[in-house]
């Protein structure tokens, strides 16, 4: 097979950078490990950000996002069970818009169908050679033939667990992370959210966060132990600590448990984003800590930035743009690795705190919730930055 970018991964980078090239009338092939019934039923983000949401519905992949999604003009901080509204749109005049990742990628897959393709589900033994060549290659097998894609150039959208960064040779890729003392435990429920905007909430017992994906199913999370057992937690334990964490600011109604799980929470940064023609994307480059929302934002940001440095290099042979294509991502994704960082340590409880932790802890949250111009720093950042 020969194409000119050859897209490994169909999540959210994968199948938008998919769509942006086909716009520009440049060819790929995307190639993804999994089935594609398992990506459309994936649950994870549920945030978009404001450009985002507009972006979608640019590139005619926004229909059901506008019919479906709940745009949101604000959030709740809840300090020990006292709830504080931001409001967005006196702030900052933005929005975001709550409409789950896996509808996202739903309406991608429609789209890359649509435009003809192709789109490989369930390939294996994925690996990327003659890098810093003008002709890469993609070798896989898909249904048990082995079989290859020579390129132009490789997207590595393949997450945090993929082979394109481990691909970069030794001494090529630098890491920096941070792991954190906790996870959280989400659930998905049938049941109409306590608010009909977010619920970020402090407590002296630890963080819970009530998000939603419409107006009967809540999705929530307690932050838990980082090596937590789920079998430790029941239904009726989980509910009962949802209560406790809400502190009686709202009513919480329960309802059928659809789905629970553990997420660790992690902030990591591979640098460079790119070695010779391989560039990667999103998750496969960088992951943060879920408390701000940013991670398939990233993503959506990362493939913009690379599609316009395709575009320059196909239509103008401009290599600037792909030159400094990690640059570019890297400034954005460090102030979201800032924010995410943020968030996370004003808002949950750490095992090792001192109290002079605790009480500055609680001045940070004060300070955002009675001062405007720390909650429209928040805001900005929460609706998401600007592209440029
Ligand atoms: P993905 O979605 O992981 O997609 C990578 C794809 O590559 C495939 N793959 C391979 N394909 C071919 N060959 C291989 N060798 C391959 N190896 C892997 C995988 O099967 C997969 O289909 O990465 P991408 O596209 O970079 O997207 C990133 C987002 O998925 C991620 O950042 C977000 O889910 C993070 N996140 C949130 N982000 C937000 O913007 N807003 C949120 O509200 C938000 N909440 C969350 C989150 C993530 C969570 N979890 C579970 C980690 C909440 C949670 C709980
Ligand atoms: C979600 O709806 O799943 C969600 C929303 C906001 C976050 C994290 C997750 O910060």
């Amino acid at each position: 097979m020969r194409t000119q970018v050859g897209i490994i991964g169909a999540g959210p980078a994968g199948l938008m950078l998919a769509r942006l090239l086909h716009l520009q009338g440049i060819s790929s092939i995307i190639i993804e490990n999994r089935s594609r019934d398992y990506i459309e039923n994936r649950i994870r983000a549920g945030l978009i950000e404001h450009w985002a949401a507009d972006l979608l519905v640019e590139l005619g992949v926004g229909d059901r996002l506008k019919r479906e999604g709940l745009v949101h003009w604000g959030i709740n901080i809840g300090i020990n069970g006292e709830l504080h509204h931001l409001d967005f749109k006196a702030l900052i005049d933005k929005r975001v818009t709550i409409y789950g990742q896996q509808e996202v990628v739903k309406d991608l897959v429609v789209q890359r169908l649509a435009d003809g393709g192709p789109l490989l589900f369930e390939v294996d033994k994925v690996s990327v050679h003659d890098l810093t060549s003008q002709q890469p290659v993609i070798r896989f097998e898909h249904e048990s033939k082995a079989q290859q894609i020579e390129c132009d150039f490789i997207a590595g959208c393949d997450g945090f667990h993929g082979i394109c960064r481990p691909s970069f040779p030794d001494g090529k890729s630098q890491v920096f992370d941070r792991d954190y003392p906790f996870g959280w435990l989400g659930i998905l429920s049938e049941s109409p959210p306590p608010d009909h905007e977010l619920i970020y909430s402090y407590t002296e017992r630890g963080f819970a966060l009530y998000t939603m994906r419409s107006e009967t199913v809540s999705r929530l999370y307690l932050q838990c132990d980082h090596d937590e057992d789920i079998a430790n937690w029941s239904d009726d334990r989980i509910w009962d600590e949802l209560h406790k964490r809400l502190g009686g600011a709202r009513k919480l109604a329960e309802g059928k448990v659809l789905q629970k799980g553990i997420t660790p929470m992690r902030s990591f940064v591979a640098e460079p984003m790119q070695y010779g023609r391989l560039f990667l994307a999103g998750d496969s480059a960088h992951i943060v800590p879920p408390t701000g929302a940013k991670g398939m934002n990233l993503a959506f940001a990362d493939v913009v930035f690379m599609s316009r440095a395709l575009e320059a290099f196909y239509t103008k042979n401009a290599g600037e743009l792909l030159d400094g294509y990690s640059a570019k991502c890297l400034r954005r994704v460090w102030k979201a690795q800032r924010f995410s960082w943020w968030m996370t340590q004003i808002m949950h409880r750490f095992p090792d705190e001192t109290a002079f932790d605790h009480r500055r802890q609680l001045a940070d949250l004060d300070y955002l919730t009675g001062s405007a111009v720390a909650a429209k720093s928040l805001a900005e950042q929460y609706v998401g930055l600007p592209l440029d």
